[in-house]
């Protein structure tokens, strides 16, 4: 081996006096192109073989393994013992920084403060907010939803005790947001001591999210609240109920949502304020900005491009319910 590299060296040192002895003679390389290269074509024939074979194999690889993986998923997934299909890359916050649109900053061009709306008309709101991105605040808008009186933890303890299959629904469908908190999953939470659950001093605090995809569970929260006023008729409410539930301190750490459609969220119980961060491309026109949401208000806020942070006041526990629109 070595011997092969030092002969190498000597062939490059040797080649290098000689070309440079010629060109002192006045004869370029281009002058002899046409007898040298011939004596190095065979590898690079060679060579390009290897690059071709190479690209086919993994462009073969790649199609036969979608292939199988859209064949043989539900297979797979019995195999592997896993819940759904995974993803070759996790959706994760790098993930979700490096796949996301840069804004054009419309969004928060001009605001110095979150806009504040009283009895905005479904036009009205379609016109300004509903897909523009524009944060805005709705006053008083839940109205005589049932919810301002019935919702209490105690009230999302027996709903999902009851409920047959409530719990695992959020364990394998759709998400738990334990927060700062020591629960695993939204039985904990339920599970914590009444102490606890009511602030007791001494106990440690507590802040989750959750969202819902048992339908038992969806039918009878919304016999508790209606479809906010001021949504587009022609919109689509999603499925999807999300709650935030806990006590004074901080809630959600700063974040970006991959949820792709704008949100709403109903402050059923207790006060909240928000911190919105536009994206960092319009940093120079745009500024952070804050908004403190009230019982009855709703705030609509698309997650997806701006980043949020929420902290709670002291006092009632807050309780907020919400879901996306189109
Ligand atoms: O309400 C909260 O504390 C956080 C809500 C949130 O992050 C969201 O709705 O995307
Ligand atoms: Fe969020």
């Amino acid at each position: 081996m070595m011997d092969k590299v030092k002969a190498k060296v000597d062939l490059v040192d040797k080649y290098r006096t000689l070309a440079e002895k010629a060109k002192e003679k006045g004869v370029e390389f281009t002058d002899v192109k046409h007898i040298l290269l011939p004596t190095f074509q065979v590898d690079y024939k060679k060579r390009r073989r290897i690059k071709v074979c190479l690209f086919v194999t993994v462009f073969l690889v790649g199609v036969l393994s979608s292939v199988a993986a859209y064949f043989f998923k539900d297979a797979l997934e019995d195999a592997l013992d896993i819940g759904s299909f995974p993803c070759l890359i996790e959706n994760n916050e790098l993930t979700i920084e490096m796949a996301r649109p840069l804004s054009t900053c419309d969004l928060c061009k001009n605001l110095d403060s979150v806009p504040v709306e009283h009895g905005i008309s479904a036009k009205e709101f379609k016109r300004k907010f509903a897909y523009s991105s524009i944060p805005v605040l709705i006053k008083d808008a839940t109205g005589d939803w049932l919810a301002m009186s019935t919702f209490s933890y105690d009230f999302l303890k027996k709903l999902y005790t009851e409920k047959e299959g409530a719990f695992n629904s959020v364990d394998q469908q759709c998400q738990f947001f334990p927060y700062k908190t020591d629960f695993s999953t939204l039985r904990d939470a339920f599970n914590m001591s009444d102490a606890r659950a009511n602030f007791s001093e001494g106990e440690a605090p507590w802040y989750i999210g959750w969202s819902n995809c048992n339908n038992e569970v969806k039918n009878e929260l919304r016999n508790h609240y209606e479809r906010p006023y001021f949504l587009p008729n022609d919109s689509e409410s999603s499925s999807l109920d999300w709650i935030f539930m806990g006590g004074s301190g901080p809630g959600a750490l700063i974040h970006l949502d991959y949820v792709q459609r704008p949100s709403w969220q109903a402050q059923i119980s207790g006060k909240k304020t928000w911190t919105l961060i536009p994206p960092p491309e319009c940093e120079k026109v745009c500024k952070a900005l804050n908004v403190t949401v009230h019982k009855g208000d709703i705030f609509v806020i698309d997650t997806n491009v701006w980043y949020h942070s929420t902290f709670i006041h002291p006092g009632e526990i807050s309780i907020t319910i919400g879901s996306e629109y189109d």
